[in-house]
């Protein structure tokens, strides 16, 4: 045999053992499973099964939303009859704040009427304060001058010693600040209450030469505020000539946090106080108190434009009050 037939007869059986050696081979495909073969009374079994529970939780869930239908009907029960309660409390809450008013009411005008006794019975004496009931029912206490042109005056604003500063917030003009043997503001809420009744306003100046001079305005009153403690003047009468604060009559108090002015400016800013600033001033009695040498320099100082100008704060003011029908 040539020696190229006996290398092709070897690889012809290399090839061989090689095929038949290999494991797919032998295998048969997998025999499958007649319909018979199948486990069918087990699998209806689960079905039954999963049929009961699924009815089971509707019937849970049927249940679950009525209940939730109840709940809610009972909640919306609640809530009505909370409202209906809380709507009678409303109304005994107002019926008390009116009896409270109504005694407040009483008291201002007992307190003036004790103001008019005491003046009566210590004229001559220089100054008394007393005490007086207040509308939360704490004691307020009050400055009077009871000698100028026959006493009975309740002082409400006083500047003579630059100690207190008068840029203040709404909240604090309401409550008043300041010392009443010094300088101080007796708080618009407690101004407004002493107005009620018809009440005349005097305001007396001091210039730093010491000349004084005095402006008097009958039918004086502060609105409440939610009137924004409005200004309301009657006719003027006095001493310094110019009358300086019909201006602001009729006009809203402003502070620095409450910008009630008539004007585009803030007011209360630019002349650094709480005022009736109309648009803004021809007077500013609660602005910045300015010594001897700073005092004829500034637009937001103490000022009385008819007696002095726009730029001369005054060395001493005090605004008092006393009743209409006061006879010293
Ligand atoms: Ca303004």
């Amino acid at each position: 045999m040539p020696k190229k037939t006996l290398s092709a007869m070897a690889w012809l059986c290399i090839f061989i053992v090689a095929f038949v050696g290999h494991p797919v081979w032998p295998q048969k495909p997998p025999k499958r499973k007649t319909p018979a073969e199948l486990t069918v009374p087990a699998c209806c079994e689960e079905a039954k099964e999963l049929k009961a529970q699924i009815a089971n939780l509707s019937s849970l869930l049927s249940e679950l939303s009525q209940k939730q239908e109840r709940d809610w009907v009972s909640v919306v029960m609640q809530v009505m009859e909370l409202e209906s309660s809380s709507k009678r409390m409303e109304s005994r809450l107002t019926a008390a704040e009116s009896k409270f008013s109504e005694m407040n009411n009483q008291i201002d005008i007992m307190q003036l009427q004790a103001a008019q006794t005491v003046t009566q019975t210590s004229a001559g004496r220089c100054c008394l304060s007393w005490r007086v009931l207040s509308r939360a029912l704490s004691l307020l206490q009050v400055f009077c001058d009871m000698e100028t042109s026959g006493g009975g005056w309740t002082i409400i604003q006083r500047r003579k010693s630059g100690l207190v500063s008068f840029y203040r917030d709404w909240k604090q003009y309401k409550q008043g600040f300041g010392s009443i043997r010094g300088d101080f503001w007796l708080g618009n809420e407690h101004i407004h209450r002493l107005s009620r009744r018809p009440t005349r306003l005097r305001v007396e100046m001091e210039d730093w030469e010491g000349t004084k001079r005095h402006a008097e305005y009958s039918r004086f009153a502060l609105g409440n505020e939610l009137n924004s403690y409005r200004l309301f003047l009657g006719n003027y009468s006095g001493s310094v000539g110019n009358d300086a604060l019909s201006y602001h009559n009729n006009t809203a108090f402003s502070t620095k946090d409450k910008d009630n002015d008539n004007c585009l400016d803030k007011c209360a800013q630019l002349r650094k106080g709480g005022y009736w600033y109309n648009c803004c001033t021809d007077s500013n009695l609660n602005g910045v108190y300015y010594l001897l040498g700073e005092h004829n320099k500034h637009l937001d100082g103490i000022t009385w434009y008819g007696w002095h100008g726009s730029s001369y704060s005054l060395k001493r003011v005090e605004m008092k009050i006393r009743p209409e029908d006061f006879r010293p």
